[in-house]
């Protein structure tokens, strides 16, 4: 639908991201060509046992058939902490040591979607969420490019960060993408445990984030030995990755903070926990989606 000034709809928006603590906040045309990336991936079985993509394939490709009448895609970013805070091993990835984002941004994005209902919009939003391809519109909304490591890379702040996205009726003004600088560099193919990165494409069933929260089968005996002692998720590809050095003066929302309790929790206590306390320690985390026995499964058992 067509706004009588969509640049003021823009700004309006703009505005209450920032306020909302939002870092980043660009617009993509609802109806680029995607081509046929996600169903080459698909085909190929990248995606595991994940097959509610497959299920997902019409609707990513057509955001029509996820919101009737979308014109715009708005692209945010939510920052997430840039250190590891665990201090006993076993790794927790930066952006599930707080609080789960599901959660924590639904409400800031409901608050947005009120701003462009103001403009007369209709919109449905998401944040890893909905059958909507964020880091393809990130990167078509001009927030940063796709990375060989498969994620979004800005150039002030690197992709220690969260993608929000809102699909809206109302037709605002899109923004540039920007051009690739990951240059030569192949730090991150070089740099992966389990060689799960290939031109840009991350092949699910060796990641390691794939195998330490969504896989509902038990970890292979190979993919265990390049684990380490990861426990949940697998930063190392934007670790070694040259734009997440520059983070001087980047603020976190303190909710997304590792509490004291996780970042000494050991693997003994973790083996000797109930369900109850496992529920009740992770009430607020987003590891208590993936259960107490796949943490268990992850960490190396207790002695
Ligand atoms: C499934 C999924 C996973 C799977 C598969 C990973 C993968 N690489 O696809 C698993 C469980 C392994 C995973 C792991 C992680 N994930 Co994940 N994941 C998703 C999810 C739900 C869908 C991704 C997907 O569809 N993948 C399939 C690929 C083919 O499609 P795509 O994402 O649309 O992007 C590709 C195309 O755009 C393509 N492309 C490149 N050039 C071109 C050119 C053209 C013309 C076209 C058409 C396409 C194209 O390249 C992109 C990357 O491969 C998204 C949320 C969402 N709804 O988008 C989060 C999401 C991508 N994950 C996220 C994160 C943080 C992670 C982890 C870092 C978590 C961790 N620390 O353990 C790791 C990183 C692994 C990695 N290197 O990719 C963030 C990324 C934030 C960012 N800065 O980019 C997202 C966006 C969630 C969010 N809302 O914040 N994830
Ligand atoms: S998250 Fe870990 S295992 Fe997955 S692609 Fe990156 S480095 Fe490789
Ligand atoms: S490590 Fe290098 S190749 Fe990989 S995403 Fe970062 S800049 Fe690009």
């Amino acid at each position: 639908m067509n706004v009588a000034d969509p640049a003021a709809a823009k700004q309006a928006v703009q505005y209450a991201a920032h306020a909302l603590g939002f870092s980043a906040l660009g617009v993509a045309d609802a109806h680029t060509d995607q081509g046929t990336y996600l169903a080459d991936w698909l085909r190929e079985g990248n995606h595991a046992d994940m097959q509610w993509m497959e299920r997902h394939l019409a609707a990513r490709q057509n955001p029509e058939l996820v919101l009737p009448g979308v014109r715009s895609i708005i692209m945010l970013t939510y920052e997430y902490p840039r250190t590891d805070a665990r201090k006993t091993s076993g790794s927790i990835a930066r952006y599930a040591q707080g609080e789960d984002y599901h959660k924590l941004l639904a409400g800031k994005l409901e608050d947005l979607s009120e701003t462009l209902s103001f403009y007369g919009g209709q919109q449905r939003c998401f944040t890893d969420s909905g059958p909507v391809s964020e880091r393809f519109f990130a990167a078509r909304a001009g927030l940063g490019w796709i990375g060989r490591n498969g994620l979004l890379i800005r150039p002030r702040g690197g992709s220690y960060c969260f993608l929000a996205s809102i699909l809206t009726t109302l037709e605002l003004p899109y923004d540039t993408p920007m051009p690739n600088r990951c240059g030569n560099c192949h730090r991150c193919e070089q740099a992966c445990p389990t060689a799960a990165l290939r031109n840009g494409c991350c092949n699910a069933g060796r990641c390691l984030s794939f195998w330490t929260i969504e896989a509902k089968t038990p970890i292979p005996p190979k993919i265990r030995a390049a684990m380490g002692s990861r426990l949940y998720g697998c930063d190392t590809c934007q670790e070694v990755c040259p734009w997440n050095r520059r983070q001087a003066g980047v603020e976190v929302d303190i909710r997304l903070l590792m509490p004291a309790e996780f970042s000494t929790l050991s693997d003994k206590a973790l083996h000797s926990m109930t369900e109850e306390q496992f529920n009740r320690f992770f009430a607020a985390s987003p590891i208590r989606r993936i259960g107490l026995s796949h943490l268990q499964h992850n960490s190396t058992p207790a002695e």
